[in-house]
């Protein structure tokens, strides 16, 4: 028997980052070992057109499926092809966004398989999906001030307020001028805020009492200083979420800290003026996610120097993919594998997209697990970034698996920019 046949499958609830209960798996082969659990977006947040998390029942319905049926039919199979696995879970599932069993349930067991495949073969993962000799590193795009969906209370209403420090010459010092800038923002908002008390969201950006444009300044100037001491350059992003501002009946963007709405057209004109006055190189989910004409609009007029970002609009999913494609609605697109389901599906998509010269962020969820998988799967997949967020254990663990590759491959250096 191959070392990589499947012997067995355990599986057990724990829990995420934020203390909600979620599905982990364990794919035990031959020779090896995978475990996986799910992460999970913020309800408000994920996106509507992702696969559903788990069984229409909720994971207890999920479990149920896992003993019953997906158990049973991978065991005997060999871990180490991938796309007839996935294709197991598909067909198990029989709708094509996995409503039946759930993304979460598909996306840990495909993730734990090829994690499982990889030990056995005593390889890193990401060779296993990846055969050249050179490889590229992600850009850490780090999460620095939080609001929306993932803070109590009152914050930005924009989710995220990011950085990229473009200019950096290894993956470790991109991670440590992004821990730099976090810090040097926490101790502005110490001198500027009154009432901060060094609150921090889901994903550990601080849960400031500022509107977007404030929480932008403040960011400007912390990156402007640590820029200056490391000598590397920096760049700003937003992720704003947009479905959770959106108000479908009254058609505008609603900012509640701030205390406006915006139409459409004034969302356009807004995201136009932040992308010139703080010379963004990333904005994603500027819009509602029915809306690709919108989207199209801010990536013809500012495409060529900003990264015009789908997430919840594509949804990882291969066909609104391929929509926006033909729509010319972003210049990147984020992964989540939960999003699509399996590790082939994500490489179905991200092939699609790369083949018309759109750039990947494989990226995290708000609730999280301290799996390191989304950060091989970022170098076997070329993608530019990688969204883990700055801090805490369930973030870092991406990021210091990053340092790893790079101190353990020498062909292995960040992509260029
Ligand atoms: C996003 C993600 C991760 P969530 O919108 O990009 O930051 O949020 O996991 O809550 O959907
Ligand atoms: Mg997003």
């Amino acid at each position: 028997m191959p070392e990589t046949t499947i012997t067995h499958i355990r599986y057990r609830t724990v829990y995420d980052s934020r203390g909600v209960e979620t599905l982990e798996v364990d794919v035990i082969t031959e020779k090896g070992f995978g475990r996986v659990a799910a992460p999970f977006g913020a309800p408000g947040s994920r996106g509507e057109f992702e696969a559903p998390a788990y069984a229409p029942g909720g994971l207890r319905e999920s479990m149920a499926i896992l003993e019953k049926t997906l158990i049973p039919s991978l065991i005997g199979m060999d871990a180490a092809e991938q796309e007839k696995i996935d294709d197991i879970l598909l067909q198990v599932d029989g709708t094509p966004n996995f409503e039946k069993i759930g993304g979460n349930t598909a996306a840990i067991l495909s993730t734990a398989v090829g994690t499982a495949a990889a030990d056995s073969l005593k390889i890193p993962m990401f060779k296993l999906f990846r055969k050249d000799e050179e490889w590229t590193l992600p850009y850490p795009l780090g999460n620095i001030i939080g609001g929306g969906a993932h803070s109590l209370g009152p914050a930005p209403d924009m989710q995220e307020h990011l950085i990229v420090p473009i200019g950096a010459k290894t993956v470790q010092q991109a991670i440590e001028i992004n821990l730099r800038v976090h810090d040097q923002v926490g101790k502005l908002l110490e001198r500027k805020d009154p009432g901060f008390a060094g609150g921090t969201d889901d994903e550990n950006a601080w849960a400031a009492n500022l509107n977007d444009v404030e929480a932008l300044k403040i960011l400007e100037e912390a990156a402007d200083r640590i820029s200056d001491e490391e000598g590397v350059e920096i760049r700003m992003g937003l992720d704003l979420a947009a479905d959770r501002i959106w108000d479908p009946a009254g058609k505008v963007y609603k900012y509640d800290r701030e205390g406006a709405s915006r139409t459409t057209q004034r969302q356009l004109d807004f995201l136009g003026e932040l992308i010139v006055r703080f010379n963004l190189i990333y904005v994603e989910d500027g819009f509602n996610s029915n809306d690709y004409d919108s989207f199209s609009l801010l990536n013809r007029n500012f495409g060529h120097r900003c990264l015009i970002c789908a997430d919840d609009v594509y949804a990882s999913n291969y066909e609104r993919t391929k929509t926006g494609i033909g729509k010319g609605s972003a210049g990147a697109m984020i992964i989540k594998p939960n999003q699509v389901g399996t590790i082939t599906g994500a490489k179905q998509t991200i092939s699609l997209a790369q083949s018309h010269g759109m750039k990947i962020i494989l990226s995290h969820r708000s609730g999280e697990t301290p799996d390191d998988s989304i950060a091989h799967l970022a170098v076997a997949w070329n993608a530019l970034m990688i969204k883990t967020g700055v801090k805490g254990g369930e973030r870092l663990a991406k990021l210091n698996e990053l340092i790893r590759i790079e101190q353990a491959f020498e062909k292995a250096h960040l992509i260029k920019w």
